[in-house]
């Protein structure tokens, strides 16, 4: 409770960011960026959204902060849209299950979309398995308005949820997301390993594109792209920076 009213006064007080994870493609080359939420508390200092996103859909505030990211993330890609250098790039947006079901929820990213005038397939928003835990005909239906809008959908946290694969075929998405927890250990457990392996292989052989995140080292990107993984995110390359630092780092790119 003391969470749900601390949030309630950081939304009301501007007190949450976001920050910008570049993802980069098999050349190193930056494709796009994750946005990821943040909440600055004056005294605990940063809150990571592990800690505040459930107490935020619990609280249905994350209704006007998911619309929130959103938005900022459309001004951002319209911005980058004029510049021939940034014009490429993509930002992901994490897309909580309330959200997702929320009525409007459709029609928001239509009108984002509309109004900032950005190339529709800049924008890709980033699903979790547990979308599909209850209702898949409703959540598949949606998720083909989305497609059909030209919004790019990404599939979080691949591999601990729910789906199953003949699932998968259904699913009208772009791309799969190798959740941390398999990348951590890839080089030690033989495990982790051979899940990674099996889902960069299945995205290849189902045409889709498949992102690793928490990369942390080179030797782990050297053996997802052994394995021929086609786009990484984590610390390696970038940690998750506010706006103007972003641009500072995208400035040092060759
Ligand atoms: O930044 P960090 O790795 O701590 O983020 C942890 C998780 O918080 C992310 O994997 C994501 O699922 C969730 N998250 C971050 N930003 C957002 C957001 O804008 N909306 C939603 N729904 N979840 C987010
Ligand atoms: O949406 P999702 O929860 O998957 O967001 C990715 C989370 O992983 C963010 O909270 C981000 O801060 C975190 N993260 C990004 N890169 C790395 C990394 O290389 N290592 C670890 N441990 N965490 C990372
Ligand atoms: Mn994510
Ligand atoms: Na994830």
């Amino acid at each position: 409770a003391a969470l749900a009213s601390d949030l309630r006064q950081a939304w009301r007080d501007n007190h949450l960011k976001i920050e910008y994870q570049p993802q980069v493609g098999m050349d190193g080359g930056m494709t796009g960026v994750e946005a990821l939420l943040r909440w600055e508390h004056p005294v605990r200092g940063t809150v990571q959204p592990d800690e505040f996103i459930p107490t935020a859909e619990e609280t249905s505030l994350i209704i006007p902060i998911g619309h929130w990211v959103l938005e900022a993330a459309c001004a951002q890609l319209a911005a980058w849209a004029k510049r021939p250098d940034r014009a490429h790039l993509s930002i992901a947006v994490n897309v909580s299950v309330r959200q997702f079901r929320h009525p409007d929820f459709i029609d928001d990213v239509m009108s984002c979309i509309r109004r900032s005038g950005i190339p529709p397939d800049r924008l890709k928003l980033e699903l979790t398995e547990s979308l599909l835990a209850s209702n898949i005909d409703a959540a598949v239906a949606k998720m083909r308005n989305l497609k059909d809008m030209g919004v790019r959908l990404s599939v979080d946290d691949f591999g601990i949820g729910y789906s199953s694969l003949s699932y998968l075929k259904r699913l009208p998405i772009d791309e799969l997301k190798i959740d941390r927890g398999f990348v951590k250990d890839i080089l030690t457990d033989t495990n982790d390993a051979a899940i990674a392996a099996t889902i960069i292989g299945l995205c290849r052989s189902l045409g889709l594109e498949v992102i690793a995140e928490g990369v942390e080292t080179d030797e782990q990107r050297a053996y997802l792209a052994r394995q021929g993984c086609h786009r990484y995110q984590g610390y390696l390359f970038c940690r998750p920076l506010p706006l103007e630092q972003l641009e500072a780092f995208m400035q040092r790119l060759p």
